[in-house]
Parts: C-alpha cells; structure tokens; sequence
C-alpha cells in the first residue's frame, strides 16, 4: 500500500514546491503508527526544548511535522513555528477514547482558530476503528462539532492505522482538497 499511495501522491501534489502538512492530535491516538504505516520514509525526531517532540518526514516536496497537543500551556507557543505555511491539517482522534473526546475538541478548537491556519483544510482521522466501542465517523463529526466549521474544507475519515484500513481513502482526500498556496 505505501508504496502505490507515495507514488499517488507525489503526483497529485503540486510538484516543486514544498506543501507543509501538520499531524497532530492527543498522545496514543495513532499519530505515530499512521506515519509509518504511510511509509514515506525516515521519521526523524527532534525535541526543540523538554516535553516537546516533534516527527518529520519528508517525501519529495511533502513535508509532515507531527506533534502531541494537550498538555502545558506554554509549549503551545512552539507550535507556531509549524504553522507557518502549512497547507492542511490532519487531526487524529482515538474514536475509542470516549474519556479524553472532549479534550480533543478543545485542542481542536484552539488550532481551528489559529490566524496562521485559517485556510489550512482539515481531515480528521476517526481512528481504532476496530475496537468495538469506537465512535463512528458520525458521532466524532457530533462530538467535535464540526457542522460548525467555516470557511475551510474538512472531512472526517474512519481509519485503523494498525492496518492501513482508511489512510489511502483519507490522504487522497487531502491530496485534492488542499488550499492554493498563499504568495508570501
Ligand atoms: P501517537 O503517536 O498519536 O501518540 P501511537 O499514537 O501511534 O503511538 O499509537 C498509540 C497506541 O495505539 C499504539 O499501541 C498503537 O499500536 C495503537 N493504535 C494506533 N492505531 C490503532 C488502531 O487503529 N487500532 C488499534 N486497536 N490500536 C491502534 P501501543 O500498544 O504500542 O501503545
Ligand atoms: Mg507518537
């Protein structure tokens, strides 16, 4: 699968110039095990200060930056760096974490209403579809109130990131459903 979808994508995306993509979402929601599922190559770590870590992958002109959100305050301001011109957001939710679904609606809002991400658009992974008290695409679109999104693109998508089951349909989505790039 990683290997036709690479190759799908580096020719849907824009060629030659750098398409920055954020992946972020609360810690064990599958973050990581989407990254290299999507094998696009060596995920490199970097911890810009002390409970920070950020994963980048590169592939041609694509560039993913992944992150945890949750936690302090004062790392939120580390982020921004990232934001700068990222084109979409991937937003990954543990669909089975009926305790935490809350909290990932307020991580949410707070980058849904970051200026710097204002036209990014948006796919929300609905992830652990295979555990069977997981919320359904519906009930994750309820519960981070995404009928009231305005003004950007977004989708929810179902995925098991253990097998790959939705990360094609999800990136494809993504892939043609991308913001022009802002001249700067
Ligand atoms: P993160 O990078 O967002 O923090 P990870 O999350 O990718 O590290 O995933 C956290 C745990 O969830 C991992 O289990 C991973 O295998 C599991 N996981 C990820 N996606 C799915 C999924 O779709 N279904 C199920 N059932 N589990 C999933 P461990 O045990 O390694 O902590
Ligand atoms: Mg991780």
């Amino acid at each position: 699968m990683g290997l036709s979808l690479t190759k799908m994508l580096a020719t849907w995306w824009w060629y030659g110039e750098e398409v920055r993509v954020l992946m972020v979402g609360l810690d064990a929601a599958g973050k990581t095990t989407i990254l290299y599922k999507m094998k696009f190559g060596e995920v490199v770590q970097t911890t810009p200060t002390i409970g920070f870590n950020v994963e980048t992958v590169e592939y041609k002109n694509l560039k993913f930056n992944v992150w945890d959100v949750g936690g302090q305050d004062k790392i939120r301001k580390l982020w921004r760096f990232y934001y700068e011109n990222a084109r979409g957001i991937i937003y990954v939710v543990d669909a089975n974490d009926h305790t935490r679904v809350e909290q990932a609606k307020g991580e949410l809002d707070v980058l849904l209403n970051e200026p710097l991400l204002r036209d990014a658009s948006l796919l929300v992974f609905a992830n652990k579809q295979d555990l069977p008290q997981a919320l359904s695409v519906a009930e994750i679109t309820e519960k981070l109130g995404l009928n009231n999104v305005r003004g950007r693109q977004w989708k929810v998508q179902g995925s098991i990131a253990t097998s790959g089951e939705g990360l094609y349909e999800g990136f494809d989505w993504l892939a043609n459903n991308l913001p022009a790039a802002t001249a700067s």
